[in-house]
């Protein structure tokens, strides 16, 4: 492993020696700062996902057995992961160009960050890593619904780019796969790996006022921008996590066909036809601004 991949400066620089991108994990090379890095975030996130993430990705980190002490060896969860669900966990230097990205999940492979973020960055940064990964993303994907929903997306990807609308089909996975909340019997919770993994978010995409929580509809999704830097100015809810079964099995074409050439909307407006479960005050997103 280099220096530059050590620091998770790897995908802009990084050479691939494989065509797939991965590399090996290196299990065996991670340092007792990594793994310490690992629990200082997982404890965290434990203390705080009971009652907020939705039960599927509870359920799924409980039956990983991730410990919280160490950053988990990929073929172990791999084989966890196989039998449940038939997905595999592989290594990346981080972030992978998009059809490889996409190669990956047709085949149920989740392609995961290798390295860790350093302590200094424990909250927010731009390449995902083991964290936000493995204990974002795995958890769902333990889930038969997410498990066909990814690799559709997968396959959906590589279409899409091709039709020139890959734009907005990342938009589908941004609001679902990694910003999605969900409406369960006994509240809304999260299931979005972006979300999860994140300490401040999980509060706020739940509890804040300033947050829009909007229900999910593919067409007003599929032409909504979104922001990366910052917390989201809207969430979208699915009343069902089933519902992703759906959106993993419709044609795209006739809604590509529409929103080719529609306007798209700012992450922060409510539009006409909106279902709004909570019409959000905009004020953290217009504080950040004066700062
Ligand atoms: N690579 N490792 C990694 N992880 C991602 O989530 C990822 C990626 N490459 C492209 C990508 N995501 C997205 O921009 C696509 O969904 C469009
Ligand atoms: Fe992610």
């Amino acid at each position: 492993m280099s220096g530059a991949e050590k620091h998770g400066l790897a995908a802009a620089s990084y050479q691939p020696q494989r065509p797939d991108w991965t590399i090996d994990q290196g299990w065996a090379q991670y340092t007792a700062e990594e793994h310490a890095t690992w629990k200082t975030l997982f404890e965290r996130q434990s203390r705080l996902l009971p009652g907020r993430a939705c039960d599927a990705f509870l359920e799924g980190l409980q039956a990983l057995s991730m410990a919280a002490d160490r950053i988990p060896d990929f073929e172990q969860l791999s084989e966890v992961l196989m039998r449940r669900t038939g997905w595999q966990v592989v290594a990346v230097p981080g972030l992978v160009p998009d059809d490889v990205f996409f190669e990956h999940l047709a085949n149920r492979r989740f392609p995961a960050g290798q390295f860790i973020r350093q302590a200094h960055q424990l909250d927010y940064l731009q390449e995902p890593d083991v964290f936000h990964d493995v204990f974002g993303h795995v958890p769902m994907l333990m889930h038969p619904v997410m498990a066909d929903f990814m690799q559709a997306y997968g396959q959906g990807g590589l279409r899409a780019k091709a039709q020139g609308v890959l734009e907005q089909l990342a938009r589908v996975y941004w609001y679902t796969v990694e910003f999605g909340l969900v409406q369960q019997s006994d509240g809304l919770r999260i299931y979005g790996a972006g979300i999860v993994s994140s300490a401040t978010e999980s509060v706020f995409a739940l509890e804040d006022a300033s947050p829009h929580r909007v229900r999910f509809d593919l067409e007003r999704v599929l032409r909504t921008q979104y922001r990366i830097d910052d917390f989201q100015e809207s969430y979208f809810v699915l009343p069902d996590l089933a519902d992703l079964l759906h959106l993993a099995t419709i044609d795209f074409d006739p809604y590509y066909e529409r929103v080719r050439t529609a306007s798209s909307h700012r992450p922060g407006v409510i539009v006409a036809g909106d279902q709004v479960l909570t019409r959000g005050t905009g004020q953290y997103h217009r504080k950040a601004k004066e700062r």
